[in-house]
């Protein structure tokens, strides 16, 4: 799969075309390169088949580009752009506080190229010397800098999941392998992912190294053997896979599943009961097999019941299992609609219609139109008037629709002061609404939650739009107590949102935990701006599931009469 490429390419030619004030091409080519990043399908695929422009935003020109980058795995028309300003673009403008103006004055002031030269010139203090940058731009680039090395090693789950699909589905097709599974922090769900674990059965595991090691996307054979291999894939994610004997399958896929935290303490267990458990089995001391060849059985052999792997943190999932206490955990076959969802007449990039349609092939039966207002001139979004008619068009088109219910909606803003700009004379109109912060980001904790306890306790507000704004690789969640902020949206009755873009999932696994804690709802939204988006509806899920949310604390398991009683406004 070679989405990551091509994006990163266009990516550049957006920046690079912009600094030379190129108009409207980079917005074309930045649209394009996030609609390729964001499809999960093989670029390559699409490319072979004739069907690119399929994707929104690709026309005949970026067609053609994106097909020489997947042929030659290069573009010369980049290259071209690139010989003004031969720097890591890539890299550099994924630091929070570098854009690709930033970048210009830092390369032809200080000679930054990579990140280790943008670390150098920061930790040296030298940002602030140079003319347009400040000690403000300085601070930001240093506080962004460790997120984004953390990002510069691991990979979005919400990308690693599809490319570790297909790569699963290239190997099946090979007839090589009688069962390919993922495992390792894929399996698990984690919101990043340091490598991809696969863990296989095959009867000619030879062969079956060759044919991993051979499969497109791979850049570099690091190890190649019977039992393991691994490679380095384009866009630099390195892929393990362990091909083991089926009668240890299961022993393998619980030991390569992780975490290694709850390794330890089901090893400690299995001492605890005269038992040895390793990635071969769990054996008694005479060196007899108790269990291995699927997980259930290794679990119930050590007197728990299966542990689902999102849980598996060392977060009290043993005890709960040894109980039988484990939560009945959310799945995506139970959520029902979609709770954000942008349009073109915000900054989403599709028609009503198409969103409808979108929805409905991920199995909906309802979504919420939830467009921006506008609180910003340069900022696409609407004015209370294009609320209005967006509401009444809603109405309208709900009308003629058979199974499937528009619901409507905004994401407001809410200001410095926690105030939420909501047209008060339509929330009666209003089926569902979202509050999110989106800007003065960086208040110190007692504001911030203050500003967020204000939002949330707003009479209009159903639910905190990506609650704590982080961004993965780029900027850390904002300063709360978050602790005061879900004892006073449970107390309101205001839902938290698991926000399923790939580089929010927020609030993250582990405040969802705490959120219902204090009794908060959750409300999924995949935020899609593209059809293709809706598929990340599973990313919030998933979040979900690593917060031990049941299907009784999302909104969005309900049918459309059950959930308008149950926002806070129904109730
Ligand atoms: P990652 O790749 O950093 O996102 O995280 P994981 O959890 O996928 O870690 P990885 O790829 O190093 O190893 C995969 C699994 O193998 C890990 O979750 C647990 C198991 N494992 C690896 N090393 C050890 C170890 O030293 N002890 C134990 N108990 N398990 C290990
Ligand atoms: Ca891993
Ligand atoms: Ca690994
Ligand atoms: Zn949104």
């Amino acid at each position: 799969m070679k989405n990551a490429l091509v994006a990163r390419i266009l990516y550049e030619v957006a920046d690079l075309l912009e600094l030379q004030d190129v108009p409207f091409k980079p917005r074309a080519y930045r649209r394009a390169a996030r609609a390729v990043e964001d499809c999960p399908t093989p670029i390559e695929d699409l490319v072979a088949q004739g069907r690119l422009r399929e994707i929104p935003g690709v026309g005949e020109a970026i067609a053609e580009k994106i097909a020489e980058i997947v042929e030659t795995g290069r573009l010369a028309y980049h290259e071209e752009l690139k010989a003004a300003l031969p720097v890591d673009l890539h890299a550099l403008t994924a630091v929070d506080g570098v854009g690709p103006k930033t970048a210009k004055l830092l390369y032809e002031a200080l000679g930054v190229r990579t990140l280790d030269d943008l670390e150098r010139v920061a930790r040296e203090g030298r940002i602030r010397t140079v003319k347009g940058l400040g000690e403000k731009t300085e601070e930001k680039i240093l506080r962004g800098l460790s997120e984004a090395r953390r990002a510069e090693r691991r990979a979005l789950l919400g990308r690693a999941l599809p490319l570790a699909r297909d790569l699963g589905r290239r190997l099946r097709a090979t007839g090589l392998f009688s069962r390919v599974e993922p495992a390792g922090s894929l399996r698990r769900g984690k919101e990043t992912v340091g490598d991809l674990d696969l863990l296989a059965i095959s009867d000619r595991p030879e062969e079956a190294a060759e044919a991993f090691c051979s499969l497109p996307g791979v850049e570099e054979v690091l190890a190649r053997g019977p039992k393991k291999a691994s490679v380095r894939l384009g866009g630099g994610l390195q892929c393990d896979l362990r091909i083991v004997p089926k009668e240890s399958f299961g022993a393998a896929l619980q030991y390569f599943t992780g975490s290694k935290e709850h390794n330890i303490r089901l090893r400690e267990r299995a001492v605890a009961q005269g038992l040895k458990l390793s990635e071969y089995g769990l054996f008694a001391p005479d060196g007899r097999a108790v269990a291995g060849e699927d997980e259930e059985g290794v679990y119930r052999a050590l007197g728990l019941a299966w542990i689902p792997p999102e849980l598996r943190e060392d977060g009290g999932e043993i005890p709960a299992a040894e109980r039988g206490a484990l939560p009945r955990l959310v799945e995506l076959a139970d959520v029902r609609g979609d709770l954000h969802v942008h349009t073109d007449l915000s900054d989403g990039e599709m028609g009503l219609r198409e969103a409808i349609e979108a929805a409905r092939a991920q199995g909906l039966s309802y979504l919420a139109v939830t467009d921006h207002l506008k609180f910003a001139a340069a900022i696409p979004g609407l004015t209370p008037d294009d609320l209005r008619r967006q509401v009444e068009e809603v109405r309208r088109l709900s009308e003629g629709l058979r199974g499937f219910t528009v619901l409507t909606g905004v994401e407001a803003n809410i200001a410095r002061d926690g105030s939420v700009d909501v047209p008060r004379d339509l929330l009666r109109d209003l089926d569902f609404v979202i509050a999110s912060v989106h800007t003065h980001l960086r208040l110190g904790r007692a504001e911030m939650t203050e500003r967020l306890c204000r939002a949330v306790e707003d009479e209009a507000v159903d639910a905190l739009g990506h609650p704590t704004g982080r961004l993965l690789g780029e900027r850390p969640p904002y300063e709360a107590d978050w602790d005061e902020v879900f004892r006073r949206a449970a107390k309101a009755g205001t839902a938290m949102e698991v926000n399923a873009h790939p580089q929010r999932l927020d609030l993250p696994g582990e405040l969802v935990r705490r959120a219902l804690e204090f009794g908060v709802r959750l409300a999924l939204g995949t935020d899609a701006h593209t059809p293709s988006q809706f598929e990340y509806l599973e990313l919030a899920v998933v979040t979900a599931r690593r917060g031990w949310a049941t299907g009784d604390t999302v909104l969005n398991t309900l049918p459309v009469p059950a959930l308008l009683a149950a926002r806070k406004r129904g109730r």
